[in-house]
């Protein structure tokens, strides 16, 4: 049921997060079918056989000795296992974060194994670190440096900004009809007059909304196993809200869900944001509430209210909720008719990327009524992926695309779109992700980057290098998609020459190794923070 909803294996730190579990419930149920029950049968089987004919069972001590055997030989097959997988992918271990080939090559039995031996060394991480440890990776990300395109540095500067995640909002659905209406009317219209990234990726792992949060705050990848938010907590970090908030501004995170979902509450202490405006400070009743919480619309509203409390400059993140997963809608939210395709869950997650639309265009009608419009920047883009592998097929179908690993590495797209009111703005292609925000919107506020420790770059930047790495190890480039160990030429979808891929190969281990070891390592206590604040 994990992968049928995550399409990805449950790894061992997702063990320590059951809090989050529990609210997961609905998504569950929705993804639980009752054909399962044949996985059980043996169990049963087994336990009928044990009832009617004991006769068959005899209970008995084993002698140590074949224990010994037994257990010796166990082990020497799983050597002998991970040896020949080892000569078969020699970078399959290097790469742990692409869990998919892992499990095709040890199994699962052994990949939990596995999992379990990374789990023993990466808590033991933090120990062993020092402050060497961070040179080299200094080096790397100092030489990875873009310098800022002059014509947009500081173009918001003093102003406020509005950081809005999307819940579950990929980029199809912009520009996009469903019986001649568009599913996102204002955003479409929005587009025209922001700087909107059609070529922007999503590049959360397990930790999902968490970790969009966290790339984006960072500049950092999430980590392959697990959730940050939960698993390090307590870390070091040189987070946007904390170099805004030395540098003057109100941070603030808004968000009507209870503060302990993803370990909020204390994973924003170590980001540096001042305030958290969580469930207990919105008004919740029946009416205005659905799922997951309080309905977009109506959590927008109370947002700018809170809003208007805040000292000014102030950088505030609000996340919205209504568009999750299984996506259902009060009768009086419909304001789609959007019965397309064979997936029922796919038809309601065009219904509720619609609501999600309305509640916006309200959202920024309020901004204007309250004078909060004019001295801010509003940046939007989509946390994650909101249909799952078992509906790709089905969009694929929608999309009118055939369904391929290529395929699948689009749907990752997410819109991004910065709105800075007076500026004209225009489209633009470089192909990105959400680690490329934190020195864009620091740029644009005319805030220098250099020595910071960034993993991305900023997209305004003629020197971007227009690559999106994926936390499973695909990744896009302006001409190619790795994926599913193929390559494939970006635009037209087709099966290309791994030679085209392969130079990228490097970077993309050596950027996710690295950017673990500052996690696993909490290696940014070693930095000097004198450096990086200019
Ligand atoms: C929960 C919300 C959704 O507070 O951010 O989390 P998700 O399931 O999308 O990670
Ligand atoms: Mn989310």
């Amino acid at each position: 049921v994990f992968y049928r909803f995550f399409s990805d294996f449950i790894t061992f730190p997702l063990i320590y997060q059951p809090g989050n579990f529990k609210a997961l419930d609905e998504s569950f149920w929705a993804e639980i079918f009752w054909q399962d029950i044949f996985y059980f049968v043996d169990v049963f089987i087994l336990v009928f056989v044990m009832w009617k004919k004991k006769q068959y069972f005899i209970f008995q001590t084993i002698p140590s000795i074949e224990r010994k055997v037994y257990f010796l030989m166990k082990a020497g097959l799983i050597f002998i296992n991970l040896g020949i997988s080892h000569l078969q992918t020699p970078d399959l271990f290097n790469r742990n974060f692409d869990r998919e080939q892992l499990v095709k090559n040890i199994g699962p039995y052994n990949y939990t194994l596995y999992d379990l031996y990374l789990q023993t060394k990466t808590s033991a991480q933090r120990v062993f670190a020092e402050d060497n440890d961070l040179i080299e990776i200094k080096e790397y990300v100092d030489s990875n440096y873009v310098e800022p395109n002059p014509k947009y540095f500081g173009i918001a500067k003093g102003r406020n900004v509005i950081v809005v995640s999307l819940e579950s909002t990929q980029n199809f659905v912009i520009n996009r009809t469903v019986n001649n209406e568009e599913i996102t009317p204002f955003l479409n219209d929005l587009i025209k007059e922001s700087y909107y990234f059609n070529n922007f990726y999503h590049q959360t792992g397990q930790g999902k909304t968490s970790d969009s949060e966290f790339i984006v705050d960072n500049s950092l990848y999430g980590l392959g196993r697990g959730a940050v938010f939960f698993t390090h907590p307590k870390n070091e970090f040189m987070a946007t809200p904390e170099i805004l908030s030395n540098l003057g501004y109100t941070t603030a995170s808004l968000h009507a869900n209870t503060k302990v979902f993803w370990n909020r509450d204390e994973m924003y202490h170590s980001l540096g944001y001042d305030r958290f405006y969580h469930l207990d400070y919105f008004d919740v009743t029946e009416e205005n509430a659905i799922g997951w919480g309080l309905k977009d619309i109506h959590f927008f509203e109370q947002s700018v209210r809170l809003l208007k409390e805040l000292p000014q400059p102030f950088y505030a993140k609000l996340i919205t909720l209504t568009n999750h997963h299984p996506f259902v809608l009060a009768e009086e939210d419909v304001f789609i008719d959007a019965n397309v395709t064979e997936s029922e869950t796919l038809n309601q997650y065009l219904q509720t990327v619609r609501y999600e639309d309305e509640a916006l265009r309200l959202f920024f009608q309020q901004l204007k009524d309250e004078g909060l419009y004019d001295n801010s920047m509003i940046v939007i883009y989509g946390d994650h992926n909101g249909i799952i592998e078992k509906d790709y097929e089905a969009l694929s179908m929608f999309l009118e695309k055939d369904y391929t690993a290529h395929t699948v590495v689009e749907m990752q797209q997410v819109p991004l779109i910065i709105h800075i009111p007076g500026e004209e703005g225009e489209t633009i292609s470089t192909v990105g992700g959400q680690i490329d925000l934190k020195p864009t919107m620091l740029h644009l506020l005319g805030i220098e980057t250099e020595g910071q420790l960034n993993f991305g770059h900023d997209l305004f930047s003629e020197n971007h290098p227009n690559l999106a790495i994926f936390r499973d190890g695909r990744f896009v480039t302006d001409k190619y998609v790795f994926a599913d160990n193929t390559c494939f030429e970006k635009d037209s979808g087709s099966v290309t020459g791994d030679a085209h891929c392969e130079t990228y190969y490097d970077i993309v281990t050596k950027e996710l190794n690295y950017s673990d070891q500052i996690i696993y390592g909490d290696l940014i206590r070693f930095y000097n923070k004198d450096m990086f604040i200019k």
